[in-house]
Protein backbone atom coordinates (compact mmCIF):
# COMPACT_ATOMS: atom_id res chain seq x y z
CA UNK A 1 0.00 0.00 0.00
CA UNK A 2 0.79 3.17 -0.57
CA UNK A 3 2.03 6.61 1.97
CA UNK A 4 -1.20 6.95 4.43
CA UNK A 5 -3.19 9.99 3.50
CA UNK A 6 -6.74 9.66 4.55
CA UNK A 7 -8.72 8.10 7.24
CA UNK A 8 -12.22 6.97 6.64
CA UNK A 9 -14.68 6.16 9.38
CA UNK A 10 -18.09 4.13 9.31
CA UNK A 11 -20.35 5.64 12.20
CA UNK A 12 -22.36 3.40 13.98
CA UNK A 13 -21.15 0.49 15.84
CA UNK A 14 -17.52 1.97 15.34
CA UNK A 15 -17.27 5.98 16.31
CA UNK A 16 -20.11 5.28 19.10
CA UNK A 17 -22.12 2.09 20.49
CA UNK A 18 -25.36 3.37 18.90
CA UNK A 19 -27.18 0.72 17.84
CA UNK A 20 -28.27 -1.35 20.76
CA UNK A 21 -28.89 1.82 23.13
CA UNK A 22 -29.86 4.11 20.36
CA UNK A 23 -31.08 3.28 17.03
CA UNK A 24 -33.02 0.19 18.70
CA UNK A 25 -34.67 2.62 21.41
CA UNK A 26 -35.39 5.24 18.80
CA UNK A 27 -37.11 3.08 16.64
CA UNK A 28 -39.35 1.57 19.45
CA UNK A 29 -40.28 5.19 20.33
CA UNK A 30 -41.32 6.01 16.98
CA UNK A 31 -43.53 2.91 16.81
CA UNK A 32 -45.21 3.78 19.97
CA UNK A 33 -45.63 7.25 18.87
CA UNK A 34 -47.62 6.16 15.66
CA UNK A 35 -49.36 3.65 17.89
CA UNK A 36 -48.01 0.69 16.70
CA UNK A 37 -47.46 -2.03 19.43
CA UNK A 38 -44.15 -3.38 17.73
CA UNK A 39 -41.23 -3.75 20.48
CA UNK A 40 -37.12 -4.29 18.74
CA UNK A 41 -35.79 -6.59 21.27
CA UNK A 42 -32.08 -6.54 21.86
CA UNK A 43 -32.11 -9.92 20.35
CA UNK A 44 -34.50 -9.60 17.33
CA UNK A 45 -32.51 -6.31 16.43
CA UNK A 46 -29.17 -8.54 16.33
CA UNK A 47 -30.92 -10.58 13.44
CA UNK A 48 -32.72 -6.91 11.88
CA UNK A 49 -29.21 -5.41 11.32
CA UNK A 50 -28.67 -8.14 8.67
CA UNK A 51 -30.31 -5.39 6.77
CA UNK A 52 -28.53 -2.05 6.49
CA UNK A 53 -30.72 1.15 6.54
CA UNK A 54 -33.84 1.85 8.66
CA UNK A 55 -36.50 2.21 6.02
CA UNK A 56 -35.02 -1.22 4.60
CA UNK A 57 -34.63 -2.41 7.96
CA UNK A 58 -38.84 -2.05 8.58
CA UNK A 59 -39.65 -3.46 5.33
CA UNK A 60 -37.54 -6.62 6.03
CA UNK A 61 -39.39 -6.74 9.78
CA UNK A 62 -42.18 -6.45 7.53
CA UNK A 63 -41.78 -9.70 5.14
CA UNK A 64 -39.48 -11.87 7.54
CA UNK A 65 -40.92 -10.67 11.63
CA UNK A 66 -44.68 -9.18 11.40
CA UNK A 67 -46.36 -10.99 8.73
CA UNK A 68 -49.74 -10.26 9.99
CA UNK A 69 -49.42 -6.74 9.82
CA UNK A 70 -52.08 -5.28 7.64
CA UNK A 71 -50.50 -2.75 5.41
CA UNK A 72 -50.87 0.43 4.11
CA UNK A 73 -51.84 0.75 0.58
CA UNK A 74 -48.98 3.31 0.62
CA UNK A 75 -46.35 1.11 2.29
CA UNK A 76 -43.19 3.08 1.14
CA UNK A 77 -45.20 6.16 2.58
CA UNK A 78 -46.09 4.79 5.78
CA UNK A 79 -42.16 3.21 6.20
CA UNK A 80 -40.67 6.58 5.37
CA UNK A 81 -43.19 8.53 7.93
CA UNK A 82 -41.81 6.69 10.70
CA UNK A 83 -38.20 6.57 9.67
CA UNK A 84 -38.21 10.20 9.80
CA UNK A 85 -40.06 10.09 13.51
CA UNK A 86 -37.47 7.50 14.35
CA UNK A 87 -35.22 10.16 12.99
CA UNK A 88 -36.35 12.60 15.07
CA UNK A 89 -36.38 10.54 18.27
CA UNK A 90 -33.09 9.25 17.50
CA UNK A 91 -31.60 12.76 17.40
CA UNK A 92 -33.51 14.40 20.88
CA UNK A 93 -31.57 11.30 22.67
CA UNK A 94 -27.98 12.59 20.74
CA UNK A 95 -28.95 15.79 22.35
CA UNK A 96 -29.26 14.59 25.43
CA UNK A 97 -25.62 13.05 25.51
CA UNK A 98 -26.49 9.72 25.74
CA UNK A 99 -23.98 7.95 24.01
CA UNK A 100 -20.32 8.01 24.04
CA UNK A 101 -17.48 8.11 21.46
CA UNK A 102 -15.65 4.46 21.91
CA UNK A 103 -12.68 4.33 23.68
CA UNK A 104 -10.09 5.60 21.36
CA UNK A 105 -12.11 7.45 18.81
CA UNK A 106 -11.46 11.40 19.94
CA UNK A 107 -7.70 10.79 20.62
CA UNK A 108 -7.43 9.13 16.91
CA UNK A 109 -9.08 11.83 15.14
CA UNK A 110 -7.03 14.61 16.85
CA UNK A 111 -3.91 13.16 16.04
CA UNK A 112 -4.40 12.22 12.46
CA UNK A 113 -5.89 15.58 12.42
CA UNK A 114 -2.52 16.80 14.25
CA UNK A 115 -0.78 14.89 11.57
CA UNK A 116 -2.79 16.78 8.68
CA UNK A 117 -3.96 13.32 7.31
CA UNK A 118 -7.57 13.56 5.92
CA UNK A 119 -10.84 12.70 7.66
CA UNK A 120 -13.83 11.50 6.48
CA UNK A 121 -16.95 9.45 7.07
CA UNK A 122 -18.36 6.78 5.01
CA UNK A 123 -22.00 5.44 6.78
CA UNK A 124 -25.15 4.08 6.00
CA UNK A 125 -26.97 6.22 8.46
CA UNK A 126 -29.27 9.44 8.04
CA UNK A 127 -27.11 12.86 7.42
CA UNK A 128 -28.84 14.14 10.50
CA UNK A 129 -28.03 11.44 12.57
CA UNK A 130 -23.98 11.82 12.20
CA UNK A 131 -24.29 15.38 13.00
CA UNK A 132 -26.49 14.53 16.27
CA UNK A 133 -23.64 12.21 17.08
CA UNK A 134 -20.87 14.37 16.81
CA UNK A 135 -22.54 17.26 17.40
CA UNK A 136 -23.20 15.63 21.17
CA UNK A 137 -19.53 14.35 21.40
CA UNK A 138 -16.74 16.18 19.83
CA UNK A 139 -16.23 20.20 20.43
CA UNK A 140 -18.49 22.87 18.23
CA UNK A 141 -16.78 22.74 15.05
CA UNK A 142 -15.59 19.12 14.66
CA UNK A 143 -18.26 18.47 11.66
CA UNK A 144 -15.51 20.66 10.03
CA UNK A 145 -12.86 17.89 10.90
CA UNK A 146 -14.12 15.94 8.18
CA UNK A 147 -13.37 16.60 4.62
CA UNK A 148 -16.50 14.96 3.28
CA UNK A 149 -19.39 13.33 5.19
CA UNK A 150 -21.18 10.37 2.81
CA UNK A 151 -24.36 8.84 4.35
CA UNK A 152 -27.79 7.54 3.58
CA UNK A 153 -29.71 7.86 0.58
CA UNK A 154 -27.08 9.61 -0.75
CA UNK A 155 -26.33 6.59 -2.91
CA UNK A 156 -28.95 4.40 -3.90
CA UNK A 157 -27.48 0.82 -2.41
CA UNK A 158 -25.95 0.69 0.79
CA UNK A 159 -23.66 -1.35 2.66
CA UNK A 160 -22.35 -4.00 2.00
CA UNK A 161 -22.48 -2.71 -1.43
CA UNK A 162 -19.06 -0.53 -2.18
CA UNK A 163 -21.14 2.38 -3.68
CA UNK A 164 -20.78 4.93 -0.17
CA UNK A 165 -17.02 4.22 0.17
CA UNK A 166 -16.79 5.11 -3.60
CA UNK A 167 -18.72 7.75 -3.28
CA UNK A 168 -16.49 9.37 -0.45
CA UNK A 169 -13.23 8.70 -2.65
CA UNK A 170 -14.77 10.08 -5.56
CA UNK A 171 -15.10 13.37 -3.39
CA UNK A 172 -11.92 13.66 -1.93
CA UNK A 173 -10.62 12.79 -5.47
CA UNK A 174 -8.53 9.81 -3.06
CA UNK A 175 -7.23 6.43 -4.77
CA UNK A 176 -7.96 3.81 -1.89
CA UNK A 177 -4.32 2.74 -1.63
CA UNK A 178 -3.99 5.87 0.22
CA UNK A 179 -6.39 5.36 2.79
CA UNK A 180 -7.39 2.88 5.21
CA UNK A 181 -11.12 2.33 6.80
CA UNK A 182 -12.90 1.60 9.91
CA UNK A 183 -15.61 -0.45 10.58
CA UNK A 184 -17.22 -2.68 12.72
CA UNK A 185 -19.46 -4.50 10.73
CA UNK A 186 -19.01 -7.60 8.07
CA UNK A 187 -21.31 -5.86 5.71
CA UNK A 188 -18.80 -2.36 6.23
CA UNK A 189 -15.74 -4.63 5.81
CA UNK A 190 -17.36 -6.14 2.50
CA UNK A 191 -17.87 -2.53 1.30
CA UNK A 192 -14.51 -0.97 2.31
CA UNK A 193 -13.04 -4.16 0.43
CA UNK A 194 -15.22 -3.61 -2.57
CA UNK A 195 -14.42 0.00 -2.95
CA UNK A 196 -10.97 -1.35 -3.23
CA UNK A 197 -9.84 -0.06 0.34
CA UNK A 198 -6.49 -2.58 1.25
CA UNK A 199 -6.54 -1.76 4.76
CA UNK A 200 -9.31 -2.13 6.72
CA UNK A 201 -9.00 -2.06 10.54
CA UNK A 202 -12.36 -3.39 12.26
CA UNK A 203 -13.55 -2.90 16.22
CA UNK A 204 -16.00 -5.98 16.76
CA UNK A 205 -19.00 -5.19 19.24
CA UNK A 206 -21.41 -7.81 20.77
CA UNK A 207 -23.02 -7.79 17.43
CA UNK A 208 -20.60 -8.11 14.65
CA UNK A 209 -17.91 -10.03 17.03
CA UNK A 210 -19.06 -13.04 14.95
CA UNK A 211 -19.08 -12.13 11.90
CA UNK A 212 -16.82 -12.60 8.68
CA UNK A 213 -13.70 -10.26 8.86
CA UNK A 214 -11.75 -11.79 6.33
CA UNK A 215 -11.02 -8.91 4.07
CA UNK A 216 -9.86 -6.90 7.37
CA UNK A 217 -6.20 -6.16 8.27
CA UNK A 218 -6.40 -6.29 11.83
CA UNK A 219 -9.50 -7.01 14.03
CA UNK A 220 -9.55 -5.60 17.91
CA UNK A 221 -11.98 -5.25 20.46
CA UNK A 222 -11.09 -1.20 20.30
CA UNK A 223 -9.07 1.45 19.25
CA UNK A 224 -7.82 0.77 22.90
CA UNK A 225 -6.41 4.31 25.02
CA UNK A 226 -3.37 4.52 27.04
CA UNK A 227 -4.05 2.42 30.17
CA UNK A 228 -6.58 0.75 28.58
CA UNK A 229 -5.17 -1.72 25.96
CA UNK A 230 -6.86 -2.81 22.62
CA UNK A 231 -7.24 -6.94 22.55
CA UNK A 232 -6.46 -8.39 19.07
CA UNK A 233 -8.19 -10.66 17.68
CA UNK A 234 -6.77 -10.61 13.99
CA UNK A 235 -3.53 -9.46 12.95
CA UNK A 236 -0.76 -7.53 14.51
CA UNK A 237 -1.27 -6.58 18.37
CA UNK A 238 -0.07 -2.24 18.25
CA UNK A 239 2.90 -1.84 20.34
CA UNK A 240 1.39 1.36 22.06
CA UNK A 241 -1.23 -1.14 23.10
CA UNK A 242 -3.85 1.03 21.20
CA UNK A 243 -3.72 2.30 17.69
CA UNK A 244 -2.06 5.43 17.05
CA UNK A 245 -0.40 6.70 13.93
CA UNK A 246 2.29 4.75 14.01
CA UNK A 247 0.59 1.68 13.97
CA UNK A 248 -1.51 2.84 11.18
CA UNK A 249 1.56 4.11 9.11
CA UNK A 250 3.42 0.52 9.43
CA UNK A 251 -0.12 -1.05 8.51
CA UNK A 252 -0.53 1.03 5.72
CA UNK A 253 3.33 0.41 4.80
CA UNK A 254 2.01 -3.66 4.91
CA UNK A 255 4.58 -4.13 8.05
CA UNK A 256 1.47 -4.90 10.24
CA UNK A 257 -0.36 -6.53 8.38
CA UNK A 258 -2.32 -9.77 8.61
CA UNK A 259 0.31 -12.35 7.77
C1 LIG B 1 -25.70 1.45 10.27
C2 LIG B 1 -27.01 1.29 9.67
C3 LIG B 1 -28.06 2.30 9.86
C4 LIG B 1 -28.46 2.46 11.32
C5 LIG B 1 -29.79 3.17 11.43
O1 LIG B 1 -24.92 2.29 9.48
O2 LIG B 1 -27.24 0.29 9.00
O3 LIG B 1 -29.19 1.88 9.12
O4 LIG B 1 -28.63 1.20 11.92
O5 LIG B 1 -29.75 4.43 10.84
P1 LIG B 1 -23.28 2.37 9.53
P2 LIG B 1 -30.92 4.92 9.84
O6 LIG B 1 -22.75 1.26 10.39
O7 LIG B 1 -22.89 2.25 8.08
O8 LIG B 1 -22.94 3.72 10.10
O9 LIG B 1 -32.23 4.54 10.52
O10 LIG B 1 -30.76 6.41 9.73
O11 LIG B 1 -30.72 4.19 8.56
MG1 LIG C 1 -21.27 0.17 11.38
Amino acid sequence: MAELEALVFDVDGTLADTERDGHRPAFNRAFADAGLDWDWSVELYGELLSVTGGKERIRFYLDRFNTGFERPADLEGFIADLHRRKTERYMAMMAEGSIPLRPGVRRLLEEARDAGIRLAIATTTTPENVSALIGSTLPPGAMQWFEVIGAGDIVPKKKPAPDIYTWVLGQMKLDAQYAIAFEDSGHGVTSAAEAGFERIVVTTNDYTAAQDFSAASVVLDSLGEPGSIAHTLAGVQPAAGYVDLDYLCDLAADTAAIP
